[in-house]
């Protein structure tokens, strides 16, 4: 088969969408394809050379006459240029907005038949969907893209009731490449971090917005650490840490609160953790919750978007009702008081991430529809 040039534009900071992105160009490279991130600056994981991957960075200047810089304008000429000068036979963007509206722009400013394929990580529907000056905008991008996937079946459902496009939407799950998202002995870390040998320890890993209800990880380990020796890492950063600080002082148990901020190697975190709880109101995905999984931690998720199809109830962990702080409480407490049921959970969600979402299969999914694309014409 040819081997493809592929223009790739996502967020490039922190977040699962430049997450998922990055890797799967870096999943592309190896395979031999060329690949070339467009963005604002390097995606956070290319932290090193990589064979086959060109990074071309958009460059917004700040004009007096502007009130506001014209990023968009400037992406969509970057993206036009690179198209033409590598080549390029597929631009693939993650996000409809603004990403996928440029790509369209930027074909037809390259003059060639540069084949768009736009996926759909959530906070672009599940956010912008609701507000009318952007849905005709959301929709333009889809139906102009020339294969549009979303991350999860819910977040297909979302798109088709708050956007209404008319395109077909292919649901490809997010990935893991389990070589590096795996078990690791981090048992050195444990002593580091003041976690004590009888303690269970749970995780949560987010960007703190309030859609991630990280007050609700508070309550609920509370409860838990009412029962039983335990510490709760905190992985991340954002709006919400202050007032995670605040209640978890009040309720008194601040000293078991680790708040660790943004973290590189999460891997060797998971990897000491007991139970992993994501207990957002929104959440297309899930994409910490696989990552958990894959280091064999049962996770408790909420019943909202994409969780279930992550998190399988009574399998690999509990899937619990959004705020329910007691019945949360109550399934944490049972994983941790009951080997059994961890270790089968453990088992159980190691199994299911190499099985349905390892990334050979999923890239294999991607690399598919480009050269279905190609193929067409
Ligand atoms: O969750 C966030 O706030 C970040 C956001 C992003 O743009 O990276 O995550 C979205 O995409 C991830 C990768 O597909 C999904 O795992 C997350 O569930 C999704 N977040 C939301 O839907 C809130």
């Amino acid at each position: 088969m040819k081997k493809l040039k592929i223009g790739i534009t996502c967020y490039p900071t922190i977040g699962g969408s430049g997450v998922v992105a990055t890797e799967l160009g870096k999943l592309l490279a190896e395979r031999g394809h060329e690949i070339h991130f467009i963005s604002s600056s390097l995606p956070f994981r290319l932290t090193k050379m990589y064979r086959n991957i060109y990074s071309h960075e958009v460059e917004v200047n700040q004009y007096s006459v502007f009130q506001y810089p014209p990023y968009d304008i400037a992406l969509a000429s970057k993206m036009a240029e690179v198209a033409v000068l590598e080549n390029l036979d597929v631009l693939h963007v993650h996000y409809a907005i603004p990403h996928a509206v440029c790509a369209i722009l930027a074909r037809q400013m390259s003059g060639r038949d540069l084949k768009i394929v736009t996926t759909l990580h959530g906070t672009d529907i599940t956010v912008l969907g609701y507000d009318p000056s952007m849905t005709d905008a959301i929709r333009f991008g889809i139906e102009k893209s020339d294969y549009v996937t979303a991350v999860s079946a819910s977040l297909i459902k979302q798109t088709y009731e708050l956007i209404k496009p008319k395109k077909e939407i292919d649901c490809v799950y997010n990935f893991i490449d389990t070589r590096v998202n795996k078990r690791v002995d981090s048992s050195d870390l444990r002593g580091e971090l003041g976690i004590l040998p009888d303690e269970k320890v749970i995780i949560h890993v987010s960007n703190f917005r309030p859609v991630k209800r990280a007050l609700d990880v508070i309550r609920v380990f509370a409860g838990i650490a009412e029962k039983l020796p335990a510490k709760l890492l905190l992985v991340g950063d954002g709006p919400e840490i202050k007032g995670v600080c605040s209640l978890a002082s009040e309720l008194g148990i601040r000293e078991k609160v680790l708040l660790l901020g943004k973290q590189e190697r999460v891997e060797e975190l998971y990897s000491l953790s007991d139970l992993m709880l994501l207990l957002s109101e929104k959440e297309s995905f899930g994409l910490v919750a696989l990552e958990a999984m894959a280091c064999g931690v049962p996770c408790i998720g909420t019943n909202v978007g994409g969780i279930p199809e992550v998190i399988v109830d009574g399998q690999t962990g509990y899937i619990c009702d959004l705020g329910n702080i007691a019945e949360i409480t109550e399934k944490a407490l049972h994983i941790l008081m009951n080997r059994s049921v961890h270790d089968h959970f453990a088992l159980n969600s190691l199994h299911r991430a190499e099985t349905n979402f390892g990334a050979e299969q999923i890239v294999s999914v991607y690399e598919n529809i480009y050269y279905s694309l190609l193929e067409n014409d």
